[in-house]
């Protein structure tokens, strides 16, 4: 049992190294010398070994765990994590400030403007001022837990600076600094890995490795931004609160009255963000009032109160070394550029697409052409044209052509009438399958991390696998034997592709790679399943129920149309998917089915179906169609008896007679926005 002082030196070695680590990672103002906070941190070990009763999960001896059995699981996040709509340019700024003015019907307005951290948003659950939980953002609604890994990162506090009753949901960025970032990448080109190509793909990485003593290595670090559950009236008073819990908030931030302000501080930032030590690719702008955000609501998941201006994008000038053809997983061949590799904001470039043949031609690129190229954030660079007055006399630069066979496979290139595209036309090609099975591990679909291209080109080759269901059988001594795989990662690889398993069903549709089928048709086609199924309804029943509904059913799914509607009973009834399909259900692919729809909010539109027509003058048609469904109500095209209200704008036609003459109720704009709350 240890002695009463014992206890007392337990608490005070606790509370001088949390206070220590708190100056150092969250203030960058450290006052003691690190050997005696070394020394502090030994003498605190000592005393826990020998009274293991003493140590508890907020203790700083805990930071880094065993890895967790809950590591990746999903978590559902108590309030949606956003994304947020871009500005690329002063004139789309100001576009959003005019929007915002108007539908808060005043010029004052108030911004907070945040640097753009480039990393990794996580979500931190405090329960009573204690960390309990960490998930990564996922798709908004699903995260992953990520606790154990997060628990390394010392700007991350354990325990708030004041304990605040029930729970509070922290967000923010875990980044990687430049410095870490650089040191990381030469390690892995030391060890034959490849580099990461930016500082938010190496956080992610280090964020998602499945032993926390591998994140704890990395120095990542985390800057809050936002919270729910704490009681303030603005941005800038909730980044304070932050700061005074504990967490780390940036101090590149500024409270901008106008616009001008606001273009003023992104001036500032452009200069400054090459001499940070984290990568920024821009500023947030944050309307500061709560009230005023609440009031602009959101469209879709991007808040109407904030966007992010995107820093321009960084261009360079190289040589077109030669224009290959890369098959895409639908088969399309696509003109691309293999570059005399050249740096473009911060990385290494050795590719640019050219999208299509109309492309090549609209900018004239030929082999051997000197091309300005261009990288914005993370999208893949593209030529931006041509340095034609570059070309030598004498010189022969040939003209691209699209192949007459397919550069993979030999197959006939078949190029549709009246289309762009040039496809490959045989449907067993292996770049169709690669590229699938690339994208249905991709972190967009099931998300299967290290199942990368080397490895399925491998799997291919060795005839492991033909489609993606195929993965799910591999064996681990299959992996073993695969080149480069050592026995640590092969059943590394086997673990995740057996995790993979369990995902959202909305994660599941994506990963088919359904034409015309994104992130948010997918989210809708989950949660109209998941309203008709039983909550561990296997893949098979969401298969079966896909396979027997018609076009019309599909086409009454809120957010789906006829032509995606078409594509996904297309999809459903093609004979060669079935063989797929009812692998994947044998493979045991258990989806995670989203939680029902919270009730709307009972707003002034709550069940009612409402019809627009004529103009509107106080705002454009697609908004008050949003404002009206974030009001919990539902917009159709044309009028019927089930119609609740008509929206009669002037110029309105047939749709106001059908009202008036079946009885429906009609007002007028300055009505409708009367009954905005
Ligand atoms: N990356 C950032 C950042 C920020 C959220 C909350 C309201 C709308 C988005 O530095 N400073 N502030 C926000 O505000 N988001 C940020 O990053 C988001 C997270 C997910 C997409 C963006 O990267």
């Amino acid at each position: 049992m240890p002695t009463a002082s014992q206890e007392k030196r337990v608490a005070e070695l606790r509370e001088k190294i949390e206070k220590a680590n708190y100056e150092y990672h969250v203030l960058d103002q450290p006052t003691i010398a690190d050997e005696a906070y070394d020394a502090l941190m030994r003498e605190l070990q000592s005393l826990e070994a020998a009274h293991p009763e003493l140590v508890t999960p907020e203790s700083p001896t805990q930071r880094v765990g065993a890895p967790a059995s809950t590591r990746f699981a999903p978590v559902q996040h108590a309030a949606p994590m956003l994304s947020l709509s871009n500005a690329f340019n002063e004139e789309e700024l100001r576009a959003f400030d005019q929007r915002v003015r108007k539908l808060l019907g005043r010029d004052e307005v108030g911004y907070v403007c945040e640097l753009k951290i480039d990393g990794l948003a996580i979500n931190l659950a405090y329960q009573d001022g204690k960390f309990v939980q960490g998930a990564t953002r996922g798709d908004g609604l699903v995260g992953e837990d990520v606790t154990g890994n997060l628990r390394t990162i010392r700007s991350i506090p354990l325990t708030l600076r004041e304990r605040v009753k029930g729970r509070i949901d922290v967000r923010g960025e875990v980044y990687l600094p430049t410095a870490s970032f650089e040191a990381t990448n030469k390690e892995r080109i030391e060890r034959g890995e490849p580099a990461f190509a930016n500082p938010r793909n190496a956080a992610a990485g280090a964020v998602r490795q499945l032993d926390p003593k591998a994140t704890a290595k990395r120095n990542l670090a985390m800057w809050a931004y936002s919270a729910a559950g704490l009681d303030v009236s603005s941005q800038s008073e909730l980044l304070a609160r932050l700061e005074q819990l504990g967490l780390r908030v940036n101090p590149d931030r500024r409270v901008a009255k106008t616009l001008d302000e606001v273009i003023q501080f992104i001036g500032e930032c452009k200069e400054k963000r090459h001499t940070l030590q984290y990568g920024t690719d821009g500023v947030v702008v944050k309307v500061d009032r709560v009230a005023d955000q609440e009031r602009l609501g959101y469209v879709a998941r991007n808040p109407r109160w904030a966007t992010a201006f995107k820093f321009p994008a960084e261009q360079a000038t190289t040589t077109i070394e030669d224009i290959l053809v890369y098959v895409g997983r639908m088969g399309t061949l696509t003109p691309v550029a293999a570059l005399a590799p050249v740096l473009v904001g911060g990385t290494t470039v050795k590719r640019a697409t050219l999208h299509n043949l109309d492309e090549v031609r609209r900018l004239d690129v030929r082999k051997g052409d000197r091309v300005i190229i261009q990288r914005a954030g993370d999208v893949i660079p593209e030529v931006v044209r041509v340095e034609i007055d570059a070309r030598e006399t004498g010189k022969e630069y040939p003209e691209f052509d699209m192949p007459a066979k397919c550069p993979v496979c030999g197959g006939e290139v078949i190029h549709p009438e009246g289309e762009v595209a040039y496809y490959c036309g045989n449907p067993t090609c292996p770049a169709k399958t690669g590229q699938r099975i690339g994208h249905f591990v991709s972190r967009g679909g099931m998300d299967i991390e290290g199942v990368g291209w080397a490895l399925v080109t491998q799997l291919q080759e060795k005839g492991l696998v033909n489609d993606p269901a195929d993965l799910f059988f591999l064996t681990k001594e299959q992996l073993r034997e695969l080149d480069r795989f050592a026995e640590k990662s092969a059943s590394n690889i086997y673990e995740r592709i057996q995790a993979a398993k369990r995902r959202p069903l909305s994660r599941i549709l994506l990963a088919l790679g359904i034409r015309h089928v994104g992130d948010s048709t997918a989210d809708d086609l989950a949660r109209w399943l998941a309203d008709r199924l039983p909550k561990d309804a296997g893949l098979g029943a969401v298969i079966d129920v896909l396979r027997s509904v018609s076009v019309d059913e599909l086409q009454s799914i809120e957010g789906i149309g006829g032509v995606v509607a078409e594509s996904i009973k297309e999809y459903f009834s093609r004979p060669e998917e079935q063989e797929f399909l009812d692998k994947l259900v044998r493979a045991g692919i258990a989806p995670l089915m989203p939680a029902p729809r919270p009730p709307t909010a009972a707003g002034p539109f709550a069940g009612k179906t409402i019809v627009f027509t004529g103009t509107l003058e106080r705002r454009s048609r697609e908004d008050a169609e949003a404002l009206v469904r974030s009001l919990g109500g539902k917009i159709t095209g044309s009028v019927s008896p089930k119609t609740d209200l008509v929206v009669a704008g002037p110029g309105a036609g047939s749709k106001l007679e059908k009202a008036n003459k079946i009885g429906v109720r009609v007002v007028d704009e300055e009505t409708f926005e009367g009954m905005l709350p």
